[in-house]
Formats: C-alpha cells, sequence, structure tokens
C-alpha cells in the first residue's frame, strides 16, 4: 500500500476476489460484477474487508484473528501474497510457518468469510524490497515496475489464469478490462474519480484505519468517527460496495522483513492491535456500522438512489427499491458542517451531530451514527510475565572484531553500493581503507563520510571516531559525518559500518536504488585527501556478531 503509488511508475497491486464458500472447499461461489457491486451467486453484495498479513502474525494467531474480524462485521480478509518470504532463492520456495499461506486461507474458509488475495509482484505494504525477491536485482536488463518485459507479466498473467474470478488494480485509474480501477487512501467518498467503466463497481481497496509509521515519528491516529463517516461516505456518495480496510489487523514486522525504517509495530491502532486484542472504540463501532448497514444493503444494492438536500451543507441519500416486499426504503443522513443541525427528513425532525452519517435502514430511525461512538476505549496493560534477568538466563555480550583492509577477501577500487555486496544477506556491510598520507605533516586530521545508508560507525585505527544516521528522507541525500581522528605517518586503517534498516519498499527504479557510503575524504590542514576511489576492502558483517550490532540498531530509537 502507500500514499507512494501512483504517477509515472507502474503500481501493480493486482487483487483476485477469490472466493471460497463457507461449507464447499472446491466448489467456491461464482464471482461476477456489474456496475453496482460484485455479484456472489447471482446475488449483489455490499462486502466489508479486513486487511490481516499472514506472516505479520504467527500462525496460531490466525483462528482468532480472523474471528475477531469475523465478529466485527467483516465479510472478506485481505491479503498480500509475499514473494520474497516464499521464494527465497529461484525456484527454492517456502511455505512453512508464517508463509503457510494456504492454511491461512483455509481458516478464512473454515470461518465461512472471502480470501482477496493480492498477489503483486510488487507489494510496497512497507516490506522490505516491496515483498520483491532480492535476487531479482542480478536478473539481467531488469527494471521493476515499469513497462519491462521481464517485469510485465503480471496483468495478463492474472486474467490468463481464469480463476473465474474478477480482478482489480489499485490505484491504476487506466487498468485494462476486465480488470477493475479501485481507490486508495483516507477519504475516497471524496476524492475517488470512480471505475473506468460503467460497468465496474466502485471499490475502496485500502481505507486507510491508521498510517504506517517510521522510527522517530508519532503514532498517526485516526478516530473510530473518522474512519465510519468516510466509508459510509463511499458507500453513499460513489455507490461504494466494497471497502477494504487497510489494516484490520497489522501485526509485528518479524526479523528483517520490514522495509526502510519501518518500526516493528505495523498498524498498531487497527481495530485489533498488534497482539491481535480489540481495539475499542474503533472495533465495535466499526462492528455497528456493518450492521446497519448490512440490514438494509438488498433496499441500498437494487434500490434508486435520490439525493435531497436538507440544508446548506446537509443531504439525505434515499434509496427505494420498488420490487422489494415489506421495508424498501433506506436513508443516510449527512451532515458535514463542523456544527450540529437540525433537520426534517420525511416530517421529523433529526439532530445531527457535526461531520456526521446517519443510517436510517428504514427511512425512519436511526440505527448508527458515525459520530456517536458507544463502546469505551480500551486500555492496553502490560504485565511482566517473565523475567529474563536471573541466574539461569545469563547474558553475553559479543564484540565483533572491527575489521581492517588486510582481513577482507573482497576489494574494488572503488566505494561500492552496499546491497550489490551483502545480496541482502544482512543490512550491515564494513568498507575497509588503508590510508598513509603522502606529505609527513596532517594536522587537525577530520574524517567525512557522505553516505546512503541509514547509519554509518567510523573507526580509525581500531578507535572510535564517529557515528551518524540518515533518516527516511535522508535516502535521498547524503548524510555528512566529520569526525575528528588520530593518524599516524604509517599505514592507518580506516573501517566504516554501514547499516540499512530494511530496504526500500516503493519508488522508481529499486533495482538502481543506492544504499552504503558514497564518498570518503580525510581532510587535513595542509591537504584534502578524496579516498573515494582507493582501494577499498569488504566485509559482510554477519552470524553471532549481529547479536552485538542489533543492540547498536535498537539505539537508533530517539
Ligand atoms: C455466474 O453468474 C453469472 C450471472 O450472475 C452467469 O451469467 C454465469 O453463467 C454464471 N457462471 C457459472 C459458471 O455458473
Ligand atoms: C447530492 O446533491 C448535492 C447538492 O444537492 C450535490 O452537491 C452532490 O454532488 C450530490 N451528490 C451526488 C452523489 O449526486
Ligand atoms: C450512482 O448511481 C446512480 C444510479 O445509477 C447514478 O445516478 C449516480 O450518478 C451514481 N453516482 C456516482 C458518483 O457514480
Ligand atoms: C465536506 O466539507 C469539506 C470542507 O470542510 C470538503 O473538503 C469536503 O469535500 C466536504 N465533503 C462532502 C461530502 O461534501
Ligand atoms: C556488483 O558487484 C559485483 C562484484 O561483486 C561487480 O562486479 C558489479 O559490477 C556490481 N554491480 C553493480 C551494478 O554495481
Ligand atoms: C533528514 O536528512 C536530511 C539530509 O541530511 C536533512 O536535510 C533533513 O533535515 C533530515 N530530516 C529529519 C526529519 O531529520
Ligand atoms: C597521494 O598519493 C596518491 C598516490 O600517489 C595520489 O594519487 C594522490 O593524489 C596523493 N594525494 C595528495 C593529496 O597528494
Ligand atoms: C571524490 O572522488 C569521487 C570519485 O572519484 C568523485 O566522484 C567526487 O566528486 C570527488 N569529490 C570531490 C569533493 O572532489
Ligand atoms: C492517497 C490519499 O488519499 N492519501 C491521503 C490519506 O489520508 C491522509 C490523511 O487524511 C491524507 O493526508 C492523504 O493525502
Amino acid at each position: 500500500m502507500g500514499s507512494y503509488c501512483g504517477g509515472w511508475w507502474w503500481r501493480t497491486g493486482l487483487w483476485a476476489a477469490v472466493v471460497l464458500a463457507a461449507a464447499a472447499v472446491v466448489a467456491g461461489g461464482n464471482v461476477t460484477y456489474d456496475g453496482r457491486s460484485l455479484i456472489i451467486d447471482g446475488e449483489r453484495k455490499v462486502l466489508f474487508s479486513g486487511s490481516i498479513h499472514y506472516p505479520r502474525s504467527t500462525p496460531k494467531m490466525w483462528e482468532s484473528l480472523i474471528g475477531k474480524a469475523k465478529e466485527g462485521g467483516i465479510d472478506v480478509i485481505e491479503t498480500y501474497v509475499f514473494w520474497n518470504l516464499h521464494e527465497p532463492k529461484p525456484g527454492q520456495y517456502d511455505f512453512s510457518g508464517r508463509n503457510d499461506l494456504v492454511k491461512f486461507i483455509k481458516e478464512v474458509q473454515a470461518q465461512g468469510l472471502y480470501a482477496c488475495l493480492r498477489i503483486g509482484p510488487f507489494i510496497e505494504s512497507e516490506w522490505t524490497y516491496g515483498g520483491l525477491p532480492f535476487w531479482l536485482h542480478d536478473v539481467p536488463d531488469i527494471v521493476y515496475r515499469t513497462d519491462n518485459e521481464p517485469f510485465k507479466w503480471a496483468a495478463k498473467m492474472a486474467v490468463d489464469l481464469q480463476t473465474g474470478v474478477p480482478w482489480v488494480m489499485c490505484k491504476q485509474p487506466d487498468a485494462p478490462d476486465p480488470v477493475i480501477n479501485s481507490c486508495n487512501g483516507m477519504r475516497c467518498g471524496e476524492t475517488f474519480a470512480g471505475p473506468n467503466s460503467p460497468s465496474k463497481p466502485a471499490l475502496w481497496t485500502e481505507n486507510w484505519t491508521s498510517f504506517l509509521q517510521r522510527y522517530g515519528e508519532e503514532t498517526y491516529l485516526r478516530s473510530a468517527q473518522d474512519i465510519a463517516f468516510h466509508t459510509l461516505l463511499f458507500i453513499i456518495a460513489k455507490n461504494g460496495s466494497f471497502v477494504n480496510y487497510y489494516m484490520y489487523h497489522g501485526g509485528t514486522n518479524f526479523g528483517r522483513s520490514g522495509a526502510a525504517y519501518m518500526v516493528t509495530q505495523y498498524y498498531d491502532q487497527a481495530p485489533l492491535d498488534e497482539y491481535g486484542l480489540i481495539r475499542e472504540p474503533k472495533w465495535s463501532h466499526l462492528k455497528e456500522m456493518h450492521a446497519a448497514v448490512k440490514s438494509c444493503s438488498s433496499t441500498l444494492l437494487n434500490g434508486v438512489q435520490t439525493n435531497i438536500s436538507l440544508g446548506q451543507l446537509q443531504q439525505a441519500y434515499v434509496y427505494e427499491d420498488s420490487t422489494a416486499e415489506g421495508n424498501n426504503c433506506a436513508a443516510f443522513l449527512v451532515n458535514n458542517a463542523t456544527t450540529d443541525a437540525t433537520v426534517e427528513f420525511r416530517n421529523a425532525k433529526f439532530e445531527l451531530q457535526p461531520r456526521s452519517i446517519s443510517v436510517l435502514p428504514d427511512c425512519e430511525k436511526v440505527a448508527f451514527d458515525t459520530a456517536k461512538v458507544n463502546a469505551a476505549i480500551s486500555n492496553r496493560i502490560a504485565t511482566t510475565s517473565k523475567t529474563l534477568n536471573g541466574a539461569e538466563h545469563q547474558w553475553e555480550e559479543y564484540r565483533e572484531a572491527i575489521p581492517t583492509f588486510s582481513d577482507t577477501t573482497m576489494q574494488f577500487n572503488q566505494i561500492e553500493e552496499q546491497t550489490n555486496i551483502t545480496k541482502d544477506s544482512t543490512d550491515y556491510l564494513w568498507y575497509t581503507l588503508s590510508f598513509q598520507p603522502n606529505a609527513t605533516s596532517c594536522t587537525e586530521p577530520k574524517l567525512q563520510v557522505k553516505f546512503l545508508s541509514h547509519l554509518v560507525y567510523a573507526f580509525v585505527n581500531g578507535e572510535y571516531a564517529g557515528s551518524a544516521r540518515g533518516n527516511s528522507t535522508g535516502q535521498r541525500n547524503a548524510v555528512l559525518v566529520e569526525a575528528p581522528i588520530s593518524l599516524s605517518e604509517s599505514k592507518n586503517d580506516v573501517s566504516i559500518l554501514s547499516v540499512m534498516v530494511g530496504l526500500w519498499d516503493s519508488g522508481p527504479f529499486m533495482e538502481k536504488r543506492y544504499a552504503g557510503l558514497t564518498e570518503v575524504e580525510i581532510q587535513c590542514k595542509e591537504n584534502t585527501y578524496n579516498v573515494t576511489s582507493y582501494e577499498w576492502g569488504y566485509q559482510i558483517s554477519h552470524s553471532q556478531n549481529n547479536v552485538h550490532i542489533l543492540s547498536i540498531k535498537n539505539k537508533i530509537v530517539p
């Protein structure tokens, strides 16, 4: 997902609304669509979908997560397919443990929900390298996410699979037929330009329940009222019939799976928090809204809509289905003013709260008001379940030996890009140099390092010289560290550790993105040595030593 998709590069967030009928394993439903909605087994449907990414929780949590989503009125569980998890090396597949997509989908099916599978190949999703396996980097002539032959397979392949279910492409206004274009964002009820054909329904594939979080940034809070308001607005003002909450459960970026600068908590503010606990009032408020919409969904989908002005910033959207027996009228009263408003609708008075939508499933009684929250705010209290500092839990500290140029086996006559050396096997790369000043006098020497990684630590002759961190925007600008150092007149060992905290997950030409050092100088009063094109030695930092380095990594949280 993300705020970066769009523009001139491709976003290939392809979706398959894979339908898994509750009872039948084999005989999935018949899914088609018209201009109003998806149609399952001949019936138009309003569908509320929730994103839950299987590798961001543990298999033991899946039953409970999906169960809580169902109880919250969710019909569809949406997940990406994480290619780089499943094919870590070309032709080598992994569907075990948290990667067990099939088990996850079967759990969705067992609970009688539908599954919506976003197959990628590119997923962004704050996931390292946007879900692409890093080995693609070494496929000759590859250019990701653009009009590139090795990469262009996606839309045609998807349709050719003949899954029998419709395909959707998010934020691709010109999605080719029969693929349905859709909207992502927080306010699709106001921003979506609509389907690109009258025969396609309006789908909202990412209604962000919160927002992604990077190291050092404030948590983004989005209120239950705001989500409910925009969800209903999309349904009535844009003829929406499918809304996916991104995320319904965010979970955890385990290991090195998070993209550059992402914290390990993912959308902790979603209706189900990182640990799968119900977050109130979001969960209940949306549950109540789902129930109110479902109670009039037939009228909503099959009725004729009229739009009546009730005041300058107040409107009623009324649906009437003359073919239906019994209740055949449903209404939504919108107040877009920032103050209360009293309106008259069908000879009755209604008090509308600021920026609210009230649902009247029978055109008479208010069953749900987006601004009126009934559930109490939940508090999450952490208690200690186990301490790890007793005698039986000895903590050990490992110190990684600082490598020097002569220790290294890999040497190049220039500064190399980091990930091309590490092949993403680790976040850490040592750059080493053996340096001898030409002139005998080099007074007040300083080390200047420009880099495009997230963090660097510099050492000269085994002594710590300085460090600096990049930032998420700093990814676009080399960051500078200038440290006073001591030099001997003979050989000096310069060792610089460059650290990435996850790889990028977005942006054009990711295959050409640069990590690592870019330029190094040793500055003396008398002379400046530009050592960028000297011979550098490289050592990939691995193994137990990461235990030590990881503690450094954690310290970058301010
Ligand atoms: C699926 O439903 C559509 C109409 O809703 C119908 O035209 C089509 O024949 C059905 N396909 C199957 C395989 O039942
Ligand atoms: C509803 O009516 C208002 C004005 O009465 C108009 O501004 C708005 O565009 C209409 N919306 C739709 C979806 O027709
Ligand atoms: C919604 O559908 C109605 C009936 O087909 C149509 O008149 C109206 O223009 C549609 N609104 C939008 C925003 O597409
Ligand atoms: C509500 O008002 C805001 C400005 O206060 C405007 O940006 C938004 O488009 C309006 N929404 C609707 C549904 O009229
Ligand atoms: C990547 O590294 C290899 C050596 O490991 C080098 O031959 C190649 O030129 C590098 N490629 C790029 C794009 O820097
Ligand atoms: C990020 O790094 C860039 C480049 O050094 C700097 O200009 C910018 O102020 C930094 N931003 C933050 C939020 O620290
Ligand atoms: C130091 O010597 C090297 C190797 O002879 C040379 O390339 C470089 O230009 C000299 N640097 C300075 C600052 O004199
Ligand atoms: C240092 O050398 C590199 C590689 O030769 C070069 O790209 C860079 O512009 C030089 N820096 C300065 C300040 O001259
Ligand atoms: C693409 C999009 O609609 N992005 C919006 C998501 O919501 C935030 C907060 O309301 C906006 O700032 C973005 O523009």
